[in-house]
């Protein structure tokens, strides 16, 4: 989108438009306002792609988003846009590769400060509202400290959660020793393990407004360090944050704990749901943020967090609404996080503005109907990696070395094509470098 027909604009257009139309005039014709469909995006932080029952996980229990699998559609080739936080985030509130914002990296907890994902960027949450949606944040924003990049100043009419990348589950203290546990714009400490804090306010937020059009974001923390289950105790204090880990000697069993309290967190958001009959009007989207650290499973893959290898952003993601996708649908196409913004402005029967063109594509299609997405070469960039996907062929530049895969034959990127695949190895880093050069033109660097 072209900064000179920025957010603002758009949102004072649409804002005049809403006033001197009155809402109802912008929907659909023969569509009310109480027909749109509810909204609720989940989002565990570094959950990997082996880390869930439904995904292969042997020893993780995830009764719950098994459920949303066996009632709706499972990926088994979704991608984070990052393999680390703030950057996927960025993509998933714009529908744009984050480069185009500035953000390459994390708003680290030092840092992030000072800055945050600028205002101008245009949300999901924001184009929901125009659409009559109600919104809310609850968990991880990771977008800004300051109050100024706050969720309520992108669109959210309610956030409750933390804005750094990570808290205490039990103290809310952040990994510098700063309280970080919000009420809107202002910080306010709320006891209890946070993993059910941000399950029970989704609840709560379903149950206030069951009989408008809602948009949920559920950011969860977990299984993001520090690694501390329900039982355990807290670890962090002001000014005192160490060990920024946790002091829980048994990370595993406390990982394995912190994904199945996530899970139930779910399955209480499903029943709710369910329990007001609004299932067949709520389209739910389950998906992580970048794949998992060495404590837990990118099942087949290889690499972690952090990396560029598929074990750093090919993700657990799993799209769920009765009465129109066939339950228990496994789709092979390839998708990334920055498909949400557009399939929900769909959803949500929300404009958008002149002028906006999101590089992601609306999923709604391949989800209600089975159909293709249309064939396109998608990009990674994280702290000198690079990586460009087109079809089954992954060509990953790191440490000045080329990497060429066929992923339909070798998910587990065990064999180096590039000396045996020189055409193509040259053609991915054209088509590489002609995106770097388009997406990074005059932008400001802000992480
Ligand atoms: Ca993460």
């Amino acid at each position: 989108m072209k900064k000179d027909l920025n957010r603002r604009d758009f949102l004072t257009i649409v804002g005049k438009a809403a006033a001197a139309l009155a809402l109802p005039d912008l929907l659909s014709a023969g569509q009310t306002l109480t027909d749109r469909p509810n909204i609720i995006i989940i989002m565990a932080d570094d959950l990997g792609y082996g880390d869930v029952s439904c995904y292969g996980n042997k020893t993780i229990r995830t009764p719950k988003i098994d459920a949303l699998a066996e009632g709706g559609m499972k990926f088994t080739d979704f991608h984070s846009n990052g393999p680390v936080c703030s950057p996927t985030r960025v993509a998933l509130l714009t529908g744009r590769y984050q480069q185009r914002c500035g953000v390459d990296g994390v708003f680290s907890a030092r840092a992030h400060r000072h800055t945050g994902m600028a205002l101008e960027e245009l949300t999901f949450a924001e184009v929901l509202k125009t659409a009559g949606y109600t919104t809310a944040l609850f968990g991880k924003w990771h977008l800004g400290y300051p109050a100024e990049f706050n969720p309520t100043k992108q669109g959210f009419d309610f956030f409750r959660g933390y804005v750094s990348g990570n808290v205490d589950y039990h103290s809310h203290i952040d990994q510098q020793g700063h309280e970080d546990w919000w009420k809107d714009c202002q910080l306010l400490p709320e006891k209890g393990y946070s993993t059910d804090l941000i399950a029970a306010h989704g609840v709560r937020f379903i149950e206030q407004h069951r009989s408008e059009p809602f948009c949920l974001y559920l950011a969860h923390e977990a299984p993001h360090y520090p690694y501390q289950g329900r039982n355990d105790k807290a670890d962090r204090r002001i000014g005192s944050p160490r060990p920024v880990h946790g002091s829980r000697a048994d990370k595993r069993g406390a990982y394995k704990e912190m994904v199945e309290a996530m899970d139930e967190g779910i399955g209480q958001i499903l029943a709710t749901v369910k329990r007001w009959g609004l299932e067949r009007k709520t389209f739910i989207f389950f998906c992580s943020d970048n794949g998992a650290t060495c404590l837990g499973s990118n099942g087949p893959l290889h690499g972690n967090k952090g990396t560029l290898w598929e074990g750093g952003h090919r993700v657990p993601a799993i799209a769920y609404w009765p009465g129109k996708i066939k339950p228990g649908t496994v789709t092979h196409e390839t998708a990334l996080t920055l498909d949400l913004f557009p399939t929900i402005a769909v959803i949500g029967g929300a404009k958008l503005p002149p002028g906006l063109k999101p590089d992601g594509v609306n999923l709604l299609p391949m989800l209600l109907d089975g159909r293709k997405l249309p064939k396109r070469t998608l990009f990674w960039r994280y702290r000198g990696q690079k990586a460009v996907r087109k079809g089954p062929w992954k060509l990953l530049v790191r440490e000045n070395e080329q990497h060429l895969y066929n992923l339909a034959k070798d998910l587990g990127e065990t064999k180096n094509l590039a000396d045996i695949e020189q055409e193509r190895v040259k053609a991915l880093l054209a088509e590489l470098s002609a995106w770097e050069k388009e997406v990074t033109a005059g932008v400001k660097q802000r992480t």
